[in-house]
């Protein structure tokens, strides 16, 4: 097909959809992510599976192209906008289970760090599967996870980070808990690319969440078991 031929995204195939999305969220084409979302709804596509394999899928390529020195900042920006774009259609679809309340979790990403799209998609599957979310943003110091928690008592308290020289701020949120002697009214809960489970035991986490669906398959089990201690300890 000549350059100056519009391509029709309705006349692909699924996969060459999904090919054509990725490509797309490469070159940070927010229209016709929004465009290819709305198709494969229309297929009868399930939001989680467009979010995993079209959109996640796309910014893990992006990744590799960033860490490479292929794409820059400017570039990567364009396509965590693309990204927002498609998950602010599926978000109200992924909330709309009608699931019971399952309990409150405050989220945020910790200081000196801005990505947000991992924690956008926790909140997305956490609301999704009946929990109540708080999302505090970007570039979190101790200070705001502090209030908060004070604020809207949650169940567990989230946290993201994205870059090695940020994750370590877990800790400090999590020392400042037990110096408050405030620690174990929550699951803390902790979550990024660069963590794995021996960094989440290392900084005091109740669990390492490695992506979102998980996330959500913890924060239920944890859930379930604080509700049967506190059974037992009013019995
Ligand atoms: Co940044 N960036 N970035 N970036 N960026 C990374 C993280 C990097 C790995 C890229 C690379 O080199 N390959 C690299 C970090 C290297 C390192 O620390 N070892 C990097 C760098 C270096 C930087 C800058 C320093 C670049 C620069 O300025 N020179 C800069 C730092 C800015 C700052 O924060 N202070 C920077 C900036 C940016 C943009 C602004 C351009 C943009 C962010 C836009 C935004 O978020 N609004 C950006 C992006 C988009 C990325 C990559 C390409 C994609 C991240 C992403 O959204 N992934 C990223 C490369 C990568 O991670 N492979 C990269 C998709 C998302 C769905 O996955 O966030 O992993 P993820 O979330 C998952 C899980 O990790 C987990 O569940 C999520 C969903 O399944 N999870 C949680 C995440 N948080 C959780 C919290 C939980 C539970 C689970 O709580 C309970």
């Amino acid at each position: 097909m000549s350059e100056d031929q519009e391509l029709d995204l309705r006349e692909l195939s699924d996969e060459d959809l999904v090919q054509q999305m990725h490509d797309d969220l490469y070159d940070g084409l927010k229209d016709e992510i929004e465009e290819g979302v709305h198709i494969l709804l229309e297929r009868g596509w399930a939001p989680y599976r467009i979010l995993t394999d079209a959109l996640v899928e796309g910014m893990r390529i992006v990744g590799i192209d960033f860490r490479d020195g292929i794409l820059f900042v400017p570039e990567v920006l364009l396509s965590a906008n693309a990204m927002k774009a498609g998950m602010a259609i599926l978000r109200p679809l992924l909330a709309e289970t009608g699931a019971p309340k399952m309990g409150k979790m405050v989220i945020g990403t910790v200081k000196g760090d801005i990505h947000d799209i991992g924690k956008n998609l926790v909140g997305m599957m956490m609301e999704g599967a009946g929990f109540e979310v708080v999302d505090i943003g970007i570039n979190n110091p101790v200070e705001n996870y502090l209030a908060a928690l004070e604020e809207h008592k949650p169940d567990i308290l989230g946290m993201s980070a994205l870059l090695t020289t940020t994750m370590p701020y877990m800790k400090v949120v999590i020392d400042t808990l037990n110096e408050k002697g405030i620690r174990d009214n929550y699951i803390v809960l902790v979550g990024g690319a660069p963590l794995n489970e021996e960094f989440g035991k290392a900084v005091g986490a109740d669990a390492y969440c490695r992506d979102a669906a998980i996330t959500v398959e913890i924060a239920k089990e944890m859930m379930k078991r604080r509700h049967n201690s506190l059974g037992c300890a009013a019995e």
